[in-house]
């Protein structure tokens, strides 16, 4: 039984309204962890859940942007870098945030939550309040983040994936002329060892990228970005999430059909980063797929309908990832160049993106390959202090421990 240890981290994560992923190194709120600590907490109260997602769409812009970060007044400036210093980005309702995003996952945790008590959904008028706020975010996603013109969302600097220091991003970054190394002091590695966080070079490319957008005041039409792709993870989560928005419409007895042809729409556009049996990031700067294969690419396994779904699980099961060998599923291809099985996003195995292809496996009535996956999750949360990551290989914890969506999609997993 993992629950009463996964509520503990929970509880002590919890600020009153929201959690924070960790107390030491990530003191705020985070937009997509948010999402996914919503889904672990709709099984211990449905009404702290919902909670969590309103504090967050309370952060929301009026362009319909989710920030990735919305800031604790109660946390010190300096707590977290870059912090609200840095990106100088306040709401219309006084919250202080950064200024990019993270991948739309919010829809499909809102569904989730309502589905697991709908009375009390029902009595806070939970959907009817949050659903207008997720069309205006996923209006801004694909009015504003059409970059490459191709019906895909752009990110804009590897946090935005989620995803932050994925070999994926290696070429792209490399044009980017880094920060001045002198010129912020990072907080991250007061937390976490050096040989797990990303380097200082590339620390140095992310501030750069964030303070060029910030300095054009984020404005989309008018910013030169100098990273700009198509991440397969972050389009699979929004044509997941338009699914979800479908089922919220239809429980208010709206018109779900919008909601559909999104989704189809982008479907097929997902389609076009799909070769070599994987989902590859499209470089817009030029044109090309990227070489790196990451678990972005299987991500979208959990497409409802996804015609390239058995070529994927095949690559799943194969050399590159070897679902079902390892322990979870690792980051980036094990048999690739950049492979490391402790950094970052560079090999790893993460809580939340064996959570997404338990998902995908599970539509695809993979049951032998979802049950072995979900025992994975169970014994590797509980047997880590619920770790940010782990070794692949090993097993062996990684990052910040008491980590909130380890706790959270464990305790999912063992509920449902
Ligand atoms: C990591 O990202 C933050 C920046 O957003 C960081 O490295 O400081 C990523 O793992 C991201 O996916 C996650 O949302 C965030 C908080 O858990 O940490």
């Amino acid at each position: 039984m993992i629950g009463p240890q996964a509520s503990k981290v929970l509880l002590g994560n919890w600020t009153g309204h929201s959690t924070v992923p960790s107390h030491s190194l990530y003191p705020h709120q985070w937009s997509w962890d948010s999402a996914f600590i919503a889904i672990g907490l709709r099984h211990l109260s449905a009404r702290r859940a919902q909670v969590e997602l309103e504090s967050l769409l309370g952060s929301q812009w009026a362009d319909g942007r989710i920030p990735h970060i919305s800031f604790s007044p109660s946390v010190a400036r300096d707590a977290y870098f870059p912090g609200p210093d840095f990106w100088q980005a306040t709401t219309r309702g006084g919250v202080e945030t950064s200024g990019i995003v993270q991948p739309p996952v919010h829809a499909l945790a809102v569904w989730l939550t309502h589905q697991a008590d709908e009375q009390e959904s029902v009595r806070r008028n939970f959907l009817a309040r949050v659903y207008p706020k997720l069309v205006a975010w996923h209006a801004y996603l694909r009015n504003h983040r059409d970059l490459g013109g191709h019906g895909l969302v752009a990110i804009v600097h590897p946090w935005e994936s989620g995803m932050d220091n994925s070999p994926a991003w290696d070429d792209a970054l490399a044009r980017v002329e880094p920060a001045p190394l002198d010129s912020f002091t990072r907080r991250d590695t007061d937390h976490a060892s050096d040989d797990d966080r990303p380097t200082d070079l590339d620390y140095g490319r992310y501030v750069q990228l964030a303070a060029t957008y910030r300095d054009h005041r984020y404005d989309d039409a008018t910013t030169p970005f100098a990273f700009a792709l198509e991440d397969p993870c972050f389009n699979a989560l929004l044509i997941a999430s338009e699914h979800a928005l479908a089922s919220i419409a239809s429980a208010l007895s709206l018109d779900p059909s919008p909601h559909l042809s999104a989704a189809e729409a982008l479907s097929k556009s997902l389609s076009t980063l799909f070769t070599d049996g994987i989902f590859r990031a499209r470089d817009l700067k030029t044109s090309e797929l990227v070489a790196a294969d990451t678990i972005s690419g299987l991500v979208p396994l959990l497409v409802p309908g996804l015609a390239e779904a058995a070529e994927l699980l095949e690559t799943a099961r194969g050399p590159r990832f070897r679902l079902g060998e390892v322990r979870m599923v690792p980051s980036y291809d094990l048999t690739g160049p950049a492979f490391e099985p402790g950094r970052y996003w560079r090999g790893p195995s993460w809580f939340n993106t064996a959570w997404l292809i338990h998902r995908g496996l599970s539509a695809l009535n993979q049951d032998a390959l979802a049950g072995g996956l979900r025992s994975d999750v169970l014994e590797l949360a509980a047997g880590t202090d619920f770790a940010e990551y782990v070794d692949p290989f090993t097993g062996e914890a990684r990052g910040a421990r008491d980590f909130s969506w380890t706790a959270a999609l464990a305790l999912d997993l063992e509920r449902t």
